[in-house]
């Protein structure tokens, strides 16, 4: 078999009906961005499983637009998975569906991109036309209850709105949370019970007990507005460039199906003139979240600092410099979720270090529309060569050259199955 087969018979295995699970036992349910780029393997040899899988992901928007980033198909039927629905209890918010259960947290605004892809093949308009409706809904849902001061950019409450966990990102803000105020974790977990060395993969307890103490702060306010105070509101560069991005596809989309697309252009425009002020810093020359509370960056070396790329947002200055950091990485496979030496890096443990292959894709996708084809074919081959070596992990370790180098976290992972098939597809000059 080689390795599309395998990465396709990976998707397959992990279909649920219409929609794809991201790994078996690990994450028993439909994920948000996982079933956005999910959706792009798919088109590859399924096109309309990947209509199909948004359709299914939006039929669990709220009301409000809010789109959740666990929809809990088949709540009962699963219990690989805490927090589960019961604890996340959605319906504490009228805008929240009837029928289905849902988190109460978002994740990154992939689906405006993804639907672009989606255009390029023949579906019926009306389909497309009501995607993108559900999608601007979205958006609406992030400017009207998440935008800092009418910047255009969007904050989150929690970590995991960030799709990057346990980055050393988080650390400070998660550090103000006392521990204390859940002693039962451990017993909760399911996490550390479904990946080997958990203990070196995975967030810590203490880790957990403020990721969940954060759900309750959020379900007590219905998961709609939070207080001033509230310990956890950063505007991550991630997030913000994939909203940015998804945006200038919505407007492109919109002009080919009659739509009128001023609303979002005004969001782009806000977004792309503060994104700089923002998240910038001139002496490290990287993009950093920006912590709302303390009023300023956080200043840690991650992969992250890279993914405003893919939304071609620095200017050919900050270009330059970011790419002369990618360039200076020899001992290690590119690019690590936080590089070795900023305070919080690990080797081995899940957004700490590792190589995650979506970020890989973004930020390939990203040079090439600067015209990078040498590094950007570097990374593509790079990747589909750890996922051919080590399987299609969630993670791999970032140092070349050792003997333990390997995969971690879930194994026949969806999204890094996917993304490889699409890299497999398009080398790096034919864009
Ligand atoms: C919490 C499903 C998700 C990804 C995230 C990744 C991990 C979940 C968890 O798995 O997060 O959402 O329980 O650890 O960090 O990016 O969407 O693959």
């Amino acid at each position: 078999m080689d390795l599309f087969q395998k990465c396709q018979t990976v998707l397959e295995n992990n279909r649920r009906g219409n929609f794809t699970i991201p790994s078996p036992f690990l994450y028993p349910f439909q994920w948000n961005w996982d079933s956005g780029l999910i959706a792009i393997g798919l088109l590859h040899f399924e096109p309309e499983n990947a209509l199909v899988e948004l359709e299914t992901l939006f039929s669990g928007q709220w009301e409000n637009g809010f789109l959740p980033h666990i929809i809990f198909h088949n709540a009962e039927k699963y219990t690989t998975y805490f927090p589960s629905a019961d604890y996340w209890h959605s319906n504490v918010s009228d805008f929240a569906p009837k029928r289905l259960k849902t988190s109460g947290i978002t994740q990154p605004a992939v689906h405006g991109f993804v639907l672009e892809y989606i255009l390029e093949h023949d579906f019926g308009k009306e389909r497309i036309a009501r995607l993108y409706d559900q999608i601007v809904h979205y958006h609406q849902y992030l400017y009207e209850y998440r935008q800092h001061k009418n910047t255009g950019l969007v904050a989150i409450w929690h970590n995991w709105e960030s799709g990057m966990d346990n980055s050393p990102w988080w650390d400070r803000a998660l550090k103000s949370i006392s521990p204390d105020l859940l002693t039962d974790i451990n017993l909760r977990r399911k996490d550390v019970h479904e990946v080997d060395d958990s203990a070196h993969t995975r967030p810590t307890d203490d880790d957990y007990k403020r990721y969940i103490y954060l759900v309750n702060q959020l379900r007590a306010c219905n998961y709609e507005r939070v207080p001033a105070d509230f310990p956890f509101q950063i505007l991550d560069p991630v997030f913000n460039a994939i909203l940015v991005q998804s945006n200038k596809s919505l407007c492109r989309i919109g002009e080919k199906i009659g739509k009128d697309t001023s609303q979002i252009e005004s969001w782009i425009k806000r977004a792309t003139d503060h994104f700089s002020e923002i998240h910038w810093d001139e002496n490290d020359a990287l993009f950093y979240p920006y912590d709302i509370l303390e009023n300023r960056q956080i200043k840690i070396h991650c992969a992250g600092s890279y993914i405003p790329i893919f939304a071609e947002i620095p200017d050919n200055a900050q270009m330059e410099k970011l790419l002369s950091h990618l360039h200076s990485f020899e001992d290690l496979h590119l690019v690590p979720s936080c590089l070795p030496g900023e305070a919080g890096f690990e080797p081995k443990n899940y957004w700490r270090g590792p190589i995650w292959v979506h970020m890989n894709w973004m930020i390939w996708n990203g040079l090439l529309k600067y015209e990078q084809y040498d590094l950007a074919e570097e990374i593509r081959l790079g990747t589909i060569s750890l996922v051919e070596q080590f399987g299609s992990r969630e993670y791999f370790e970032p140092f070349k050259n050792t003997t333990t180098t390997t995969g971690y976290g879930g194994k026949s992972f969806s999204w890094s199955s996917a993304l490889v098939i699409d890299m497999l597809q398009r080398n790096s000059s034919a864009k």
